[in-house]
């Protein structure tokens, strides 16, 4: 008996161990990677724009101004990331080559660079001094590598390519870990290529081997996001406005997106039916343009502007890379600074004070002890409640003790196991009945985030009634605001 006893232990533990396996949901694919997870948590980060655009005042160089242009005589890199900070940006993508072809840093493989500039006597590099600053500051570095280069006079022959995938590979190895690496869709036109200054065509699909690249990327960097229009990482939103559709998923039949991709539409919303997980994320610049331009330093985004921004991206299952144009002197404009951190402390106290964590919460089907409505308030992502295997639509009940003013709903699904939820409403107690609130948008998707503003309703009871989901629903987290 005494013998058996340990194995008859060892037993009951393994069987314990399996049933609350089993307990979970099963996952619902297309799943994303943990660095996609990570990566969307980021929630908010920036761009940078800079180059010799910044001192000819253009938006896309032809690639012919002389690398003697680019001269900033303040380039301050912690100063963009103090300012990245205040604004509560987790990372910074900077244009390492934009469509001119010109290298912020010192690559070995061209003239065109900041080595045949004034910057630092010619001795500077700023993707390394950017790379410094976001150590020491606590920022993530993503690059921006313009596959269409107007400079090279390769440029749509094979050997472009392999200029390409070299540079490609000195930003992966030279600059320590990256988030994210951008390869945007701008692809091909006129330039001026070495001199001959004429229109080059190439076909997207297939010119630059992004296979290839991709494979690259992600043996040197595991954890890199792939940014382009169809992913793999994360895609491009469709639009430079800043905002996804409300009902927006993070699938896209992959197979049928590519640089470039005309139908920006469907970028916006994702592919209900999607084999891929590539989430949304919503570039937008706080200028007009992406380039700095002294004419447009009184059109900076305002708070409340960026706040919008940040409700109809994050709030909508995206990610938003909010872009600040460096000026000619080699910093962020104060404008740009004061309206960006003035931003993110309104977002700040409108979500600072989750009343659920005052509040009562029935849910009309529990999946069992480990996956209890207590998980929806706690603060912790990893945690989550789920209603039972064939259950897909289900009622969360909030209830104070005393009437509220409230006009903000935060919810957001477990994504490690899928993105399930596809139809939901919002209703608030008044006497006896139950009235809608009023999102002015689609209650469909949740994802990751969902973030919705209604006009002030005053109850003791809110209820989120989930109406349809690809499988059991799994929610990580939900809170209830009043902001003034
Ligand atoms: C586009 C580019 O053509 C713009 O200049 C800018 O860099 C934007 C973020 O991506 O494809």
């Amino acid at each position: 008996m005494n013998i058996l006893r340990p194995a008859l232990l060892g037993l009951l533990t393994l069987l314990a161990l399996a049933s609350s396996a089993q307990d979970a949901p099963a996952p619902l694919p297309p799943l994303p990677t943990p660095h996609q997870v990570a990566w969307q948590q980021m929630e908010t980060y920036a761009f940078i724009h800079f180059g010799p655009n910044t001192f000819t005042d253009r938006e896309w160089g032809y690639g012919d101004a002389p690398a003697s242009c680019f001269n900033p005589t303040h380039l301050d890199c912690e100063q963009w990331a103090r300012t990245l900070k205040a604004a509560g940006m987790k990372g910074v993508i900077l244009t390492a080559k934009h469509h001119d072809g010109f290298c912020l840093w010192p690559s070995k493989y061209t003239d065109y660079s900041v080595r045949n500039s004034p910057f630092r006597d010619g001795q500077g590099d700023v993707v390394a001094e950017l790379a410094a600053a976001c150590r020491k500051h606590g920022l993530k570095l993503g690059l921006y590598l313009s596959p269409w280069d107007r400079h090279q006079a390769s440029y749509a022959t094979p050997l472009y390519v392999e200029y390409y995938h070299a540079q490609l590979q000195e930003l992966l190895t030279g600059y320590g870990p990256l988030f994210e690496i951008w390869f945007d869709g701008a692809n091909g036109g006129d330039g001026y290529y070495g001199g001959a200054r004429e229109t080059r065509h190439i076909d997207k699909r297939t010119y630059y081997d992004f296979p290839r690249a991709h494979k690259l990327a992600f043996a040197l960097q595991p954890q890199i996001i792939i940014f382009s229009d169809g992913g793999p990482g994360c895609r491009w939103v469709g639009n430079e406005q800043g905002h996804a559709a409300a009902t927006n998923w993070s699938f896209l039949r992959q197979q049928e997106v590519y640089p470039g991709y005309e139908q920006h539409q469907e970028l916006t919303t994702g592919h209900t039916d999607g084999n891929a997980w590539v989430p949304a994320e919503c570039d937008v610049s706080i200028r007009p343009g992406w380039f700095y331009h002294q004419q447009e330093d009184q059109q900076v985004r305002t708070p409340d502007n960026l706040v919008d921004l940040y409700y109809q991206s994050v709030g909508r299952n995206a990610t938003l890379l909010l872009n600040f144009p460096v000026d000619r002197n080699g910093l962020i404009h104060p404008t740009d600074s004061a309206n960006a951190a003035a931003f993110h402390q309104r977002i700040a106290r409108e979500l600072g004070d989750n009343l659920l964590t005052r509040a009562t919460i029935h849910a009309s089907h529990q999946r069992g002890k480990a996956f209890p409505v207590s998980a929806l308030a706690d603060d912790d992502y990893d945690t989550y409640w789920a209603t039972p295997d064939g259950v897909t639509s289900a009622t969360l009940t909030f209830t104070f003790r005393r009437t509220q003013s409230v006009n903000r709903l935060l919810l957001q699904e477990y994504i490690p196991l899928g993105q399930r939820v596809a139809q939901f409403v919002v209703e608030y107690q008044s006497g006896r009945q139950w009235l809608p609130v009023d999102p002015r948008e689609e209650t469909t998707t949740i994802g990751y985030k969902r973030l919705l503003r209604f006009p002030t309703v005053r109850t003791r009871s809110l209820r989120v009634r989930f109406l349809e989901s690809r499988g059991p629903i799994c929610l990580s987290a939900a809170g209830l605001f009043f902001a003034l």
